[in-house]
């Protein structure tokens, strides 16, 4: 149910994604695009929040709820009534964000709603905002407490913290990430519910408020959630790595160690959202280097994967493919995520395209990829069948990509 949530919210949020490139590629000089500046700021709006709440954050728990279970050989989650609770939640939320478009209209202020633009009065667009993520919110934090019960409860004998498969680790920190970070954007949500409906001044310009106090409150919750949707994805690529070179996981205690690290210290960075908040030198040295040494547990986690194909019988099957794809696609992404972490060239860079290029190009080289390999992976799993290859990879030439699954099946000697 949450990757069917996941796939109809894809569509939607990748809608809008068309409509501001086209709005981009029209609109410059004399001619003005097709979407007046209210309509886009909402559809930018939208997308984020779309593509962050209603698209990742169901496929990712999507795929934990799958596996989990199956991984750690329990039949269910251990509330399963709470759990099912989670996933309404979740939809509830969504719909809220889609009934917005026949009914009032939604934010303009950003998928993280910067507090002094976000009052909006007399708009419905913020309460859309507001109520669609706190009620996913909650949803979110109570799946949370659900799966690390489940892993740490519901473990079949035998199977120690040290012999559970990767993907459940990166489930377990996941999850670990999402109960110590997603009550700080319940918290802010409700503070700014109370600015816009009883007249409190938390994030106001005045009478002692201080939007910036809003802006590091998000970015608390937010930059942790970036982690919280690339770690259960780090694990698909490591049981689809092992696979298909037919080859033990390399380094599969540095793989637990690195992916510890990463969320230790993707709890400690979030000011480098906002290096330009002026908050001087040393906090800002502080904050660019513990970014930059989240480079290293990341680059462990890909050299780990390199060394698991190297002289490995490797099989260039769909999931692969897609696995192939992120490590370049995330490995760019990576870099110019340190580049980033430099506070005098984020000072230049600071929400520019540069800046809407890197977190694509980790994003959906990352999850994207992650989510349509994990599919395409586990899905005669879940139904008993394989999908058919001919709409997932090219068919030109005889090169080693064309391979796959099928010539396997062709050829008994195999
Ligand atoms: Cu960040």
């Amino acid at each position: 149910m949450y990757m069917v949530l996941g796939v109809v919210m894809l569509v939607r949020g990748f809608a809008d994604a068309v409509m501001m490139r086209l709005q981009q590629s029209m609109a410059f000089g004399e001619n003005l695009g097709y979407l007046p500046p209210h309509h886009y700021d909402q559809i930018f709006t939208a997308h984020g929040v779309i593509m962050i709440f209603f698209v990742a954050m169901p496929f990712v728990t999507g795929l934990m709820n799958y596996l989990v279970p199956l991984q750690i050989g329990a039949r269910d989650v251990s509330f399963p009534f709470l759990n099912n609770f989670s996933f309404w939640m979740t939809t509830g939320g969504a719909i809220l964000v889609m009934i917005s478009l026949f009914l009032g209209e939604f934010s303009t202020s950003g998928w993280l709603a910067l507090s002094n633009l976000g009052h909006q009065s007399g708009s419905t667009g913020l309460d859309y905002y507001i109520w669609g993520l706190q009620v996913a919110g909650v949803g979110t934090t109570l799946s949370g407490i659900n799966l690390i019960v489940t892993i740490i409860k519901m473990r079949a004998p035998g199977m120690n913290l040290m012999r559970m498969p990767v993907f459940t680790w990166t489930a377990l920190c996941t999850n670990a990430l999402i109960v110590a970070s997603f009550p700080v954007l319940t918290a802010a949500l409700v503070l700014m519910s109370l600015d816009r409906y009883v007249g409190t001044h938390f994030f106001s310009n005045d009478f002692g408020g201080n939007p910036m106090l809003y802006v590091n409150l998000i970015w608390i919750w937010g930059h942790p959630e970036v982690y919280i949707l690339i770690l259960p994805c780090f694990g698909v690529f490591s049981e689809i790595v092992a696979t298909f070179s037919r080859k033990r996981l390399f380094g599969y205690t540095s793989m637990v160690y690195a992916t510890v690290c990463i969320t230790i210290l993707s709890y400690l960075v979030w000011l480098h959202h906002f290096f330009t908040m002026g908050s001087g030198a040393s906090v800002n040295t502080f904050f660019g280097i513990t970014t930059m040494i989240i480079s290293i547990p990341t680059g462990a986690k890909i050299f780990n994967w390199l060394f698991t194909m190297y002289r490995g019988r490797i099989r260039f099957t769909v999931p692969m493919l897609w696995t192939i794809g992120f490590m370049v696609t995330f490995a760019i992404g990576g870099m110019t995520g340190v580049l980033l972490a430099v506070p005098p060239a984020d000072f230049v860079l600071h929400n520019s395209l540069f800046l809407i290029a890197h977190f694509h190009n980790v994003i959906i080289g990352g999850v994207v990829f992650a989510v349509f390999a994990g599919i395409n992976y586990w899905y005669p799993k879940a139904f008993g069948y394989r999908l058919n290859e001919f709409w997932a990879r090219p068919r030109s030439g005889s090169g080693w990509w064309a391979s796959g699954w099928r010539s396997r099946r062709c050829t008994s000697s195999v």
